[in-house]
């Protein structure tokens, strides 16, 4: 009996961390703790539709091709219909922006707009959807520029070092939320015997000794110098460091995960595949920023091979970086090669 109460009592669920937080700012509103618990219903939404996803005819692809050239995978559609009808009516928004749509996704004329914007990758990883891989939605929370009505794209191209709350939701073996809101990084575990996200990883740090490196070896002849002599350090080819262990799942926001919780660096540098894509395949604004924010709240860094993600100043709603995250010293250590190698 006793020990059960002693459970009871360590049970912190997502909502009562999340209005703990808000404690600490007599000046809030509740409308950001508000979002944040909309996000998390709308994961848990998409969670319970992955976990089916198998079952549930949702697998394969749509016949439609979004703004980044990629098929649209039904499963990609559903997390985005999900994330946008759980937010257009909140009165908490002026405006959305998922990584799926080329333009801004207004708030719809019968609900009120409100004083955030929130931008997501609805599904990241798609390309593993239907392998039972772990896949994700990553989401980014700014302040609106404009002073009221409906949301501006001013309001969306704000540096990262803007931003008031980002996260992911991770699915894979469980469902997890990771977030921060600029007061250290929180994971909670979605447990579905009572369907709500609990407290599991406080105050995350990213520990000193990494042990893994990330990224698709596959492209390393499309690489510049730098990044290439900067992979053989990795695998301590030049006995700087003891060699990482390289794991690649393929999905950003598993990868990133795995090496926020164990230590690493995950990179998708610039490459010479795509000259549309000569700054690589990963967003500024749906994926590296949100992931950028959280790896400096946890200790760590992120780059695009010569300044911090934190401070570009977006010019375009999808505009594509390369992507150096983790470790601040390994994440440096790419910066000294890139200065030394790449002109
Ligand atoms: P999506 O958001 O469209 O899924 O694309 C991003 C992504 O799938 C990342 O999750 C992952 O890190 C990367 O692309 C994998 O790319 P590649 O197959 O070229 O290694």
């Amino acid at each position: 009996m006793q020990t059960e109460l002693g459970d009871l009592v360590e049970i912190t669920t997502i909502e009562r961390f999340f209005l703990l937080g808000q404690k600490q700012h007599p000046e809030a509103t509740g409308v950001l703790t508000n979002l944040l618990y909309d996000i998390a219903l709308a994961g848990k939404v998409i969670s319970s539709k992955t976990n089916r996803a198998g079952l549930a005819e949702i697998l394969g692809r749509t016949d439609e091709i979004n703004i980044q050239g990629e098929v649209v995978q039904k499963l990609d559609q559903l997390a985005d219909l999900v994330m946008y009808r759980l937010n257009d009516h909140t009165g908490r928004l002026a405006a959305m922006a998922s990584e799926e749509h080329e333009d801004l996704l207004p708030i719809p004329k019968k609900f009120p707009t409100g004083k955030y914007i929130l931008l997501f990758d609805p599904l990241d990883g798609s390309s593993n959807i239907d392998f039972n891989m772990p896949i994700g939605t990553i989401f980014a929370v700014y302040q609106r520029l404009t002073p009221s009505g409906p949301g501006q794209l001013v309001d969306f191209l704000q540096p990262g070092r803007k931003l008031v709350a980002a996260g992911y939701i991770l699915y894979g073996s469980s469902t997890m939320l990771v977030y921060s809101t600029g007061e250290g990084v929180h994971g909670f575990t979605l447990d579905p015997s009572v369907g709500e996200f609990l407290l599991s990883h406080p105050f995350i740090r990213i520990p000193e000794v990494p042990a893994y490196f990330s990224v698709n070896l596959g492209y390393r002849k499309n690489w510049s110098e730098g990044v290439d002599h900067y992979t053989d350090y990795l695998q301590g080819e030049n006995r700087e460091i003891k060699a990482l262990s390289l794991r690649y799942v393929g999905s950003l926001v598993a990868d990133f995960h795995r090496n926020l919780l164990a230590g690493g660096v995950f990179y998708y540098p610039a490459d010479t595949i795509d000259p549309n894509k000569p700054q690589g395949k990963l967003r500024l604004l749906y994926e590296a920023a949100p992931l950028a924010f959280l790896a400096e709240q946890a200790g760590g860094y992120a780059s695009n091979g010569r300044m911090s993600i934190l401070d570009i100043q977006p010019e375009t709603l999808h505009q594509r970086t390369p992507l150096f995250v983790g470790n601040k010293f390994l994440v440096e250590k790419v910066e000294e090669y890139i200065r030394r190698y790449d002109t």
